[in-house]
């Protein structure tokens, strides 16, 4: 049911890209809009796009008295709601409500929502362009970029939804009709207090789906099998390890796709994206058409045309016999690690950033196997170095110009270099595609003979 914003008093919280959609939204329902950030003005972009809106601004924190006469507060995801004002908020009766649930309760189209630990913007990206090709007006994005409530404008016949963790938090009555969970592992732990609790928040996509509703789980994820064996949907599985499951499982060198009576097969040497985790998301991909009614010979197409998205594994520059690769969206422990194993020997890796309180252990295997030089930069450099020493040559640089520089240096022909951060980027950039670019940058600038030095 859609809700009533007339004359209704809304603090929005966070005045970054979901924020500014939800004071466009609001301001277009005829709500009365704050918009409250801990930034400064000249901090925040795109306050200008405001301009000539009703809208008033609480810049540079959050005043609580705003927070306590307000109907309702907006908040943004990447706010986590522990903070004061919010538990104020709360403790005064104001509910808090996320752009995901005041969007979808606009929109009347089914809702495909993707989440996961790893592989879901790609996975989102690849059911948006099978439902493109075929035929279909659907809106693509959340997590991704582009945020829900900019879908409710449009005519649309349905939404494909990444959705993170943090938009999960403040969902209530969201009910997509098709909702994917591609694989859990450890992420955020410096927004949760602990794994299990960033889990649930997983499984909130859930939370109001029904048998007539569809659930598309990993087969071969330990905690995802375990975690949902209350969940109400149909549960569609994919299995890449060849499980015997009832949905998309891989068998050598073909997907066949088993479900109510369909026995289709897809050979997988079409596919153009690479890796055993892209295999995953492809696979994860394809269901939600299918059990639309999509010809699975016109989905499998939009599949394979597809080459992947930036900052995912992508080749910048063969130099001097060295592949440089840029993956700044591998921003957990799991990720590098999927990332790291499709490569050869002989790899420079430049990890580190803004520490989201993983185990970087984990990664130590894979080092001692493929990782000459490790290259840390960042906040987390320390934490790491400590726990990864031993497993290969590490070593502490000044940042991301200073790591290009030494892996430049110390990678002989033949090898890798892959910018692969485990971390998130906030300590030093803007966002992770900011992180890439610079990356690529600096990589395009160096020089085609190496200097002795
Ligand atoms: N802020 C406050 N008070 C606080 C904390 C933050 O005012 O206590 C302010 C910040 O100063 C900043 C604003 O909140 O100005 C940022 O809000 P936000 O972090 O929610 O960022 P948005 O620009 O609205 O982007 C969000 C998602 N960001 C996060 O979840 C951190 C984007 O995902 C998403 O694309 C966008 O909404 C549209 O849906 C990015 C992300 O990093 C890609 N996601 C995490 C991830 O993938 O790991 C979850
Ligand atoms: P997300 O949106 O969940 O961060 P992306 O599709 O953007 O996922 O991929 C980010 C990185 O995560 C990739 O560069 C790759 O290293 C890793 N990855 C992608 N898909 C998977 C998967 N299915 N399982 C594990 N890791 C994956």
């Amino acid at each position: 049911m859609k809700l009533d914003f007339k004359n209704k008093r809304i603090v929005i919280i966070g005045a970054g890209r979901s924020g500014l959609a939800l004071v466009r939204f609001l301001v277009d329902r005829g709500a009365s809009v704050a918009l409250s950030d801990l930034r400064t003005q000249g901090e925040l972009e795109g306050l200008d796009s405001l301009q000539g809106l009703p809208v008033q601004l609480d810049l540079s924190g959050h005043r609580l008295e705003l927070f306590e006469r307000a109907d309702f507060i907006a908040v943004s995801p990447g706010v986590p709601l522990d903070i004061e004002p919010l538990r104020h908020a709360v403790s005064c009766g104001v509910p808090l409500l996320g752009e995901i649930e005041i969007a979808a309760l606009e929109i009347s189209a089914p809702i495909i929502g993707v989440t996961g630990t790893n592989g879901k913007s790609t996975t989102t990206s690849l059911i948006g362009e099978i439902l493109h090709a075929w035929g279909k007006k659907i809106f693509v994005g959340g997590n991704l970029g582009t945020p829900l409530i900019q879908g409710c404008s449009e005519e649309i016949d349905g939404a494909v939804v990444e959705l993170s963790s943090f938009q999960l938090e403040t969902i209530d009555q969201f009910h997509p009709a098709i909702g994917l969970l591609l694989n859990l592992s450890s992420d955020h732990l410096d927004r949760y207090p602990d794994l299990d609790s960033y889990y649930q928040a997983k499984l909130r996509l859930f939370s109001n789906m029904t048998a007539a509703d569809y659930a598309v789980l990993n087969a071969d994820d330990e905690v995802v099998c375990r975690l949902t064996a209350d969940v109400k949907a149909t549960k569609v599985w994919f299995s890449s390890q060849g499980r015997p499951v009832e949905g998309m499982v891989k068998l050598k060198d073909k997907l066949v796709w088993n479900w109510a009576g369909a026995n289709i097969q897809l050979p997988l040497s079409e596919l153009q994206i690479s890796g055993e985790h892209n295999i995953e998301n492809a696979m994860a991909a394809m269901i939600p058409p299918l059990l639309q009614g999509c010809p699975a010979e016109l989905a499998w197409g939009a599949v394979c045309s597809f080459t992947g998205l930036k900052h995912r594994m992508q080749l910048v520059r063969k130099l001097d016999g060295v592949s440089w690769y840029n993956d700044s969206k591998g921003t957990n422990v799991g990720s590098v690690l999927k990332s790291l194993s499709g490569l050869p020997c002989g790899v420079t890796l430049i990890a580190g950033g803004k520490d989201k309180g993983g185990d970087y252990s984990l990664l130590k295997p894979l080092l001692e196997q493929q990782v000459e030089h490790l290259l840390l930069i960042g906040e987390a450099a320390e934490k790491m170095a400590a726990e990864l020493s031993g497993s290969c040559e590490i070593s502490l640089v000044a940042g991301l110009e200073a790591a290009v520089q030494k892996a430049y240096d110390v990678t002989a022909a033949g090898g890798t270099v892959l910018l692969s951060p485990a971390c998130s980027s906030f300590d030093m950039f803007r966002n992770y595609q900011v992180r890439g670019d610079d990356f690529e940058t600096l990589v395009r600038q160096l020089p085609e003979e190496r200097t002795a030095s």
